[in-house]
């Protein structure tokens, strides 16, 4: 019987294409990191039956409650990941410091951040969450490891990605040649290709943003979702469709499917001063996504991509989707400067 691409073929094959020469090693990375994700899919396919679901009873770095997926689900990436010979350091959303390969394993060119769980507050509800990761080249590999290293813009990203552990385990990639899906066949434990060069349509009529922070939102996001509210009648002059799950790799994905905005600005409260996501490991991955997808990703006034990170846990507004939306959002923004 056959069967499709795989994720190795197709990597493998990408890299032939378009990086002759490369030793191998980035291939082998990501296979490993798909080898992660399987685990954390079966991890959460189970559910209750594993005992994962709940709190851990600890708080990560952001002081945000710890739920057991989310230190397991960190544990099955170091795990997975530090042995390879691939990689110099990672980083995770939940773990304070950068965290070096330790010397029992060759250390190799790469850096690997992630949020091994992202979304993790609807896994207790049976609803989608994901993994998302971005791959940075080391910029001196010969010596031991720094936070400085990571601290390169998105532009730089040499791949970017998610899993969705959704109704179907799907991972969705881009090393920089367009975006490309794959799903998880359980029947034979294999990532097989999907969808090939996605494209996020330019114009649409869908927004999501949590609306219960609305008193918060600064005077352009205000106008924005007042003017798709106001549908036929108002100035935009379309009936726009909202949605919100509370994860952001299930929205991505939906706008990498059918298009949207997805908006998490930054608002009036002290601890959402500069936006509530990560730049360096939700922001910038699902940024690169977005853009190799012919969409946008705008802090309101800035390309996301272009930041110069100052921290590694350093959060940022983000509005991402269709290119005609996020440029309106943009436009809004700019009128109110
Ligand atoms: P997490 O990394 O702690 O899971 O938080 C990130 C998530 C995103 O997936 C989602 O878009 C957002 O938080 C939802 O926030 P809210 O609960 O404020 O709607
Ligand atoms: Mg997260």
């Amino acid at each position: 019987m056959q069967h499709g691409t795989t994720l190795t073929q197709f990597i493998i094959e990408e890299q032939r294409r378009h990086a002759a020469g490369a030793s191998g090693d980035f291939s082998l990375l990501l296979n490993d990191l798909a080898t992660a994700c399987k685990t954390i899919a079966h991890a959460v396919r189970r559910g209750e039956l594993a005992g994962v679901l709940g709190s851990a009873g600890t708080a990560n770095v952001q002081g945000e409650t710890q739920k057991k997926l989310d230190v397991i689900a960190n544990e099955v990436v170091i795990g997975s990941m530090e042995w390879t010979g691939h990689l110099a350091a990672m980083a995770s959303e939940e773990m304070e410091d950068i965290l070096p390969v330790p010397a029992a394993y060759p250390r190799g060119k790469y850096l690997l951040l992630f949020d091994p769980l992202d979304g993790s507050s609807n896994i207790d509800v049976n609803v989608s969450v994901g993994t998302i990761f971005s791959v940075l080249r080391s910029p001196d590999p010969g010596r031991e490891p720094r936070l400085e290293d990571f601290l390169q813009p998105g532009t730089r990203q040499v791949c970017a990605g998610y899993a969705l552990y959704g109704p179907a385990t799907m991972l969705v990639l881009s090393t920089g040649h367009g975006v490309h899906g794959f799903t998880l066949d359980p029947g034979i434990g294999e990532f097989i290709l999907t969808h090939r060069d996605i494209r996020i349509p330019e114009r649409t009529a869908e927004f999501a943003i949590n609306a219960a922070n609305q008193r918060f939102w600064e005077p352009p996001v205000q106008r924005y979702v007042a003017d798709c509210l106001a549908g036929e009648e108002g100035p935009l002059g379309k009936r726009y469709n909202m949605r919100w799950i509370a994860s952001m790799v299930a929205e991505v994905h939906r706008i990498l499917m059918r298009g949207g905005v997805f908006l998490y600005p930054r608002d009036r409260r002290e601890s959402v001063r500069s936006g509530k996501l990560r730049l360096m490991y939700e922001a910038n991955p699902m940024g690169f996504l977005v853009e190799q997808a012919g969409g946008r990703a705008i802090t309101g006034e800035e390309r996301i991509l272009e930041i110069q990170p100052q921290g590694l846990h350093q959060r940022v507004p983000v509005i991402l989707g269709s290119r005609e939306e996020v440029d309106r959002i943009e436009a809004y923004h700019r009128r109110e400067a």
